[in-house]
């Protein structure tokens, strides 16, 4: 089975703290019988906040936390004394979460580095004490600022790997096959549609120690945008990355007719994805002999890099390491 612990999506509740509500109180001292308002104020009420964490991969440890709750502030206190904030609850997210409102689907932030910090729902203020609402006509006001109250929202947290290549494909055209034989990864590999069910990430080492990061994701067909297969859930997770690797078999009809289709299924799902450099990978050409690659030539599209590859005999494939490095690095 794919690795299921791979968690890219999760909702929950989060509530901040309540502010502290100002204190009402007047100065006693031995002598001085009538002292003025020393009322301190409330203290704020917990944040919950997101951090980035680099050691974070996925979102599974947040999968059943439903309801994430700060402390309220505490009240002020006589001696205008401040009252203490609450806690604020501090969530570790991996790097490319994204920060939803559940309701309206709205994106709030992102979190793209290690250690950046964001509110994600704020603490109530603490009330003001009374000693703040002292005037030359009322010296001994009677009433103090409440704290504002917590916020309670519903918060979608989507994930967004971090990767340099994306596979962009049909199920079977060998995307899995490539990652595990240039990098470490061991995805899963099948010989049928939809063997990969969740992304998969997998460095792979270039010339002199260089390395860049390539993800896997589930393949595309026709009809994805409209939630055919696996639907385009999926498709997100190429929108970090900085090049595309489209790969097309090359027992396919048509090589011409089945970038359109992948292309056109990325541009209803997100037209910015087309801003991205493209490279076309024509896979399993293991299959193919020389007289018959010189022939699919003609029919190869002209607007991109492309080359043959066999990640099955290895043809190319440092060809098309050195292809991407370039595209990464241009
Ligand atoms: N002849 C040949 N077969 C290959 C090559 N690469 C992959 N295959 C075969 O193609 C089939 C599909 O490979 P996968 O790597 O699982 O394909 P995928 O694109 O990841 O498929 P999904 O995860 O379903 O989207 C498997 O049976 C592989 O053995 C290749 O270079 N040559
Ligand atoms: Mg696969």
């Amino acid at each position: 089975m794919a690795d299921s612990n791979f968690i890219d999506y999760v909702k929950f509740c989060s509530r901040s703290g309540a502010g502290g509500a100002g204190s009402v109180h007047f100065r006693r001292e031995k002598h001085v019988p009538k002292g003025g308002p020393d009322g301190g104020d409330g203290g704020r009420g917990g944040h919950i906040i997101l951090r980035g964490n680099a050691q974070h991969w996925t979102l599974l440890h947040l999968k059943y936390k439903k309801h994430v709750i700060a402390d309220s502030g505490k009240g002020g206190e006589g001696g205008k004394r401040t009252g203490a904030d609450g806690k604020d609850i501090i969530l570790e997210v991996p790097l490319g979460t994204v920060a939803k409102d559940a309701e309206t689907g709205e994106k709030r932030f992102e979190i793209t580095e290690d250690g950046q910090q964001v509110i994600l729902t704020a603490g109530g203020r603490g009330g003001l004490g009374n000693d703040h609402f002292k005037t030359a006509t009322n010296q001994a006001p009677h009433f103090a600022q409440p704290g504002e109250p917590g916020i309670e929202e519903w918060i979608v947290l989507e994930l967004k790997l971090l990767a340099d290549v994306g596979l962009v494909g049909f199920p079977n055209a060998g995307k899995s096959t490539l990652l595990s034989s240039i990098s470490a990864a061991r995805p899963e590999i099948g010989d049928y549609p939809f063997t990969t069910l969740v992304p998969n990430l997998g460095v792979v080492s270039y010339r002199d120690e260089k390395s860049f990061v390539m993800a896997d994701i589930p393949g595309i067909i026709e009809g994805a945008a409209e939630g055919k297969g696996l639907g385009i859930r999926f498709l997100r997770h190429i929108e970090r990355n900085s090049i595309l690797l489209f790969m097309i078999p090359a027992d396919s009809p048509s090589i011409e007719a089945q970038y359109r289709i992948l292309l056109g299924e990325l541009e209803k799902y997100n037209p910015e994805l087309l801003d991205k450099k493209r490279i076309l990978a024509i896979s399993k050409a293991d299959m193919l002999d020389f007289d018959l690659m010189k022939e699919m030539e003609a029919e190869v599209p002209k607007e991109l890099p492309y080359l043959f590859i066999s990640s099955v005999s290895q043809f190319n494939l440092d060809k098309l390491k050195d292809l991407i490095w370039q595209a990464i690095h241009s």
